[in-house]
C-alpha cells in the first residue's frame, strides 16, 4: 500500500499538461493542498486559484524551500525540454530533464516524500522498436537527446524505488492534444497547431509527411492517466517509471481529413522539416498491457470524439465559428 498524497507540488504548472493537471488535482485534493509552480510563464486564470511559487527545477535549494514552506509530501514533475527543442539545446535538455529530476529524487529521500510522478514519453523508443504495438519491455535506444534523458529518468526512478524504497512512478506519454495551452518544442506539436490554424486561417502546413503515424492522446485522458497512476495501489505495481499508455494512433493525413469533415474548405500541405527524423524514429502505436493490468488504465477518447471536442472548445476560445 502506498502512502497518501496530502500536500502536492506540481512543477511546471503553466505548461501544456500542468495547466490542466493542476486544476484537476485541486478539484480532487482541495485548492490549498496543491501548490503549482512556474518558471518563464506567469500563471493566469484558474491557476491563480491556489498557491503558486516561482521555481527553477535545476536549483535544488529553491525546490527544498518550497517543499519545506508547504510541507509537501508528493510531487508531479512536468518540467521538461521536449524533443525538438532538445535537439537545439541538448545540454539544457540534460540539465532540466535529468539534473532537475535527480534533485527531486534526492530531495525525495531527504524529505521522505510519499510519491514522485515523473512522466516519460514515447521519445524513449528508437528505430529498432516494432512500429506497431511497441512492447512495454523492449530495447530502448532513442536517437534524440530528449529520448536519452527520458530513458535515463526511467532507469533512475526505478533504481531509487528498488534501492531506497522511494515511491517514484512514471508513464510513457504519447503526443498530447489539448485546447487550453499550446505545447512547445515537441515533435507532435503539429497535432495541436493544426486545429488552431484550421479555425483561424483555414489552412495548415504540417511539418511531417502525410503518412506519419504516431501514438497520440487527448488531454482529459492524459490527466486521468497521471492521477490514476499516482493513486494506484503500490502493491499492485510491478512496473514503476516505465508504463506504456496508449489511446489512439493516426497519421497526419488522417487527422487532416477528420478536421476537414468539420471545417469544410480547410486546406493543408505537408512540408517535412528536421522534426520528421525524430517522428520516424518513434513507433506508430504502443502496447500498454501492463498499465491496463496493474492500475486499470483505459482511455475514454478516440479520434472522432477528440476532434469534435477540440473544435468545439477552440471555436469558443478563438471566438470564431468555423462551421
Ligand atoms: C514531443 O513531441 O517531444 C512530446 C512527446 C511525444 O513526448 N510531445
Amino acid at each position: 500500500m502506498g502512502q497518501e498524497m496530502n500536500n502536492i507540488l506540481v512543477i511546471g504548472s503553466t505548461g501544456q499538461i500542468g495547466s490542466e493537471l493542476t486544476p484537476a488535482l485541486r478539484e480532487n485534493y482541495g485548492a490549498e493542498s496543491v501548490v503549482g509552480t512556474y518558471w518563464s510563464t506567469e500563471p493566469t486564470g484558474d491557476l491563480t486559484n491556489g498557491p503558486m511559487e516561482k521555481l527553477d527545477v535545476t536549483d535544488r535549494e529553491s525546490i527544498a524551500e518550497v517543499i519545506e514552506k508547504h510541507d509537501i509530501d508528493s510531487v508531479f514533475n512536468l518540467a521538461a525540454i521536449l524533443s525538438a527543442k532538445g535537439e537545439e539545446n541538448p545540454q539544457m535538455a540534460f540539465k532540466i530533464n535529468v539534473v532537475g529530476f535527480f534533485h527531486l529524487l534526492e530531495l525525495g529521500l531527504e524529505y521522505e516524500l510519499n510519491r514522485i510522478v515523473n512522466p516519460s514519453s514515447i521519445g524513449v523508443f528508437g528505430p529498432e522498436v516494432p512500429s506497431q504495438q511497441a512492447p512495454n519491455e523492449t530495447v530502448l535506444r532513442p536517437t534524440s537527446m530528449y529520448g536519452v534523458t527520458k530513458v535515463t529518468d526511467e532507469l533512475l526512478g526505478n533504481y531509487y524505488y528498488h534501492r531506497f524504497g522511494l515511491d517514484v512512478r512514471g508513464l510513457r506519454l504519447p503526443g498530447i492534444v489539448s485546447s487550453k495551452t499550446l505545447p512547445g518544442g515537441g515533435t507532435t506539436d503539429y497535432a495541436v497547431e493544426v486545429f488552431y490554424e484550421a479555425i483561424r486561417e483555414g489552412h495548415y502546413t504540417f511539418f511531417v509527411r502525410e503518412d506519419t503515424a504516431l501514438p497520440l492522446m487527448y488531454m482529459p485522458d492524459c490527466v486521468k492517466a497521471l492521477i490514476d497512476l499516482a493513486e494506484a495501489e503500490l502493491d499492485n505495481l510491478e512496473h514503476h517509471c516505465d508504463f506504456n499508455v496508449s489511446s489512439m494512433s493516426f497519421s497526419a493525413g488522417e487527422l487532416a481529413h477528420k478536421i476537414e469533415e468539420h471545417i469544410p474548405g480547410f486546406t493543408y500541405a505537408f512540408e517535412p522539416d528536421e522534426r520528421q527524423k525524430i517522428a520516424d524514429s518513434w513507433p506508430d502505436s504502443m502496447d500498454d498491457t501492463p498499465a491496463r493490468e496493474e492500475w486499470g488504465w483505459e482511455p475514454d477518447y478516440g479520434l472522432d470524439a477528440m476532434v469534435e471536442d477540440m473544435i468545439e472548445k477552440l471555436e469558443v476560445k478563438l471566438g470564431q465559428d468555423a462551421t
